[in-house]
């Protein structure tokens, strides 16, 4: 095991604690896409307006990253950014669409868009996200978790131009021209890189990265197309950032598990369709484990919430190195006070790596 960084005043926070597979007092709860989304107060806060332009006000973005943790009680804190705010930031032409998600002005359509893909210096570049980390290193109580896209995910968003259903462009990328598409996503595990490189030198304590649209590949072309430099960013945060925890997640990547544990993180994320269990046996030994609430159960009240929740705990065990999450994001029309109560009971009944009497 990789000793903790000395100067982490979250390393014994039990987050931390169940990165590193080590024991904790109770089971460490997050949510992805915690910020935003549900929260009345946030509606009230982020007022009209880009989300281009949100994401680029430290104050506002330190003031929505810091809401959902008082709310829900949540073990860790996650930037309100997106996985394209580097892109965007380096003039690509990406905006974040109202209802959409990103989209892309000229999509990634062969060798001269490279040179649209110039290197990050996050300091000129994404200033902004590096001062909202430096003011949530100081007023948090708990982990802050900085975050980039994994370098698919992102293609994805590049050649498609936005959201895809069956991502055929970016798949007759890959397929038909192997050199360009490994020069994509080497620049793009370098952009990936050097964002959270920035946000850990300032203050964010793990970082986690959204691979969300790998599970739409086949174990085969995972492998050989994305996978390496989706390693290449964790080999780069190992050297530069050693013993920091890292958490590589996708959606629907049930065939890509045993992969995605060989890409050098030291937390993977599980969506809701394996069982916790299964999904621990397909990492192995060494990593941990983060999930696997199924969102939409969230939306269908408390006792289908209450009952899944035990469900994914008790797949979960005693074993340490499990960080209870939902399988995806927090979704819209969820009421808060559900996330509330699976936060609580994660706290009571969560027993993995739980030190003291059962
Ligand atoms: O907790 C948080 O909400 C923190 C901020 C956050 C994060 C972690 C945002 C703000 N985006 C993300 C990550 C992100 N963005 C991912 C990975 C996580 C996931 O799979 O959900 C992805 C795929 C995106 C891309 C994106 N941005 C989408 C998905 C579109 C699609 O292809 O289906 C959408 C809708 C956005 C918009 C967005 N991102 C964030 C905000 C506040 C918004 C605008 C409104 C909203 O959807 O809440």
């Amino acid at each position: 095991m990789v000793p903790p960084p000395t100067d982490d005043r979250h390393a014994s926070s039990p987050f931390i604690l169940a990165c590193r597979g080590l024991p904790v007092p109770h089971v460490p709860v997050w949510f992805m896409r915690q910020a935003g989304r549900a929260l009345p107060e946030y509606r009230s806060a982020r007022g009209s307006g880009s989300i281009l332009e949100a994401f680029a006000r430290p104050e506002l973005v330190a003031e929505l990253t810091v809401q959902p943790v008082t709310r829900y009680g949540t073990d860790a804190a996650i930037l309100f950014s997106d996985i394209v705010v580097p892109v965007a930031a380096i003039g690509f032409g990406v905006d974040v669409a109202p209802g959409t998600g990103p989209v892309v002005e000229r999509p990634f359509r062969g060798e001269a868009d490279l040179r649209r893909l110039r290197p990050l210096e996050p300091d000129l570049d994404t200033p902004h996200v590096v001062e909202a980390v430096r003011i949530l290193a100081r007023e948090l109580d708990v982990p802050l978790i900085g975050f980039a896209g994994g370098p698919f995910t992102v293609a994805s968003y590049l050649v498609e131009g936005g959201p895809s259903r069956n991502f055929t462009r970016v798949k007759s990328l890959m397929h038909s021209d192997h050199p360009l598409w490994g020069r994509l996503m080497d620049r793009l595990a370098d952009l990936a890189l050097a964002s959270l490189r920035s946000q850990l030198d300032a203050g964010a304590s793990a970082v986690q990265v959204f691979d969300s649209w790998a599970g739409i590949l086949s174990p085969d072309d995972y492998r050989e197309l994305v996978l390496p430099a989706t390693a290449r960013v964790f080999a780069g945060l190992a050297a530069s950032h050693p013993g920091v925890p890292t958490i590589l997640f996708g959606v629907g990547t049930g065939e890509l598990l045993g992969l995605m544990a060989t890409a050098g993180s030291t937390v993977v994320g599980i969506d809701w369709r394996v069982p916790l269990g299964d999904a621990r046996r397909r990492v192995g030994p060494d990593l941990a484990v983060q999930g696997n609430l199924d969102p939409a159960l969230c939306v269908a009240g408390w006792d289908a919430a209450a009952a899944a929740t035990r469900r994914v705990l008790e797949e979960a065990g005693t074993r340490p190195g499990h960080i209870f999450n939902l399988g995806h994001g927090v979704l819209p029309e969820t009421d808060p006070a559900v996330l509330e109560q699976v936060a609580a009971l994660v706290h009571a009944e969560g027993r993995a790596g739980v030190i003291g009497p059962s």
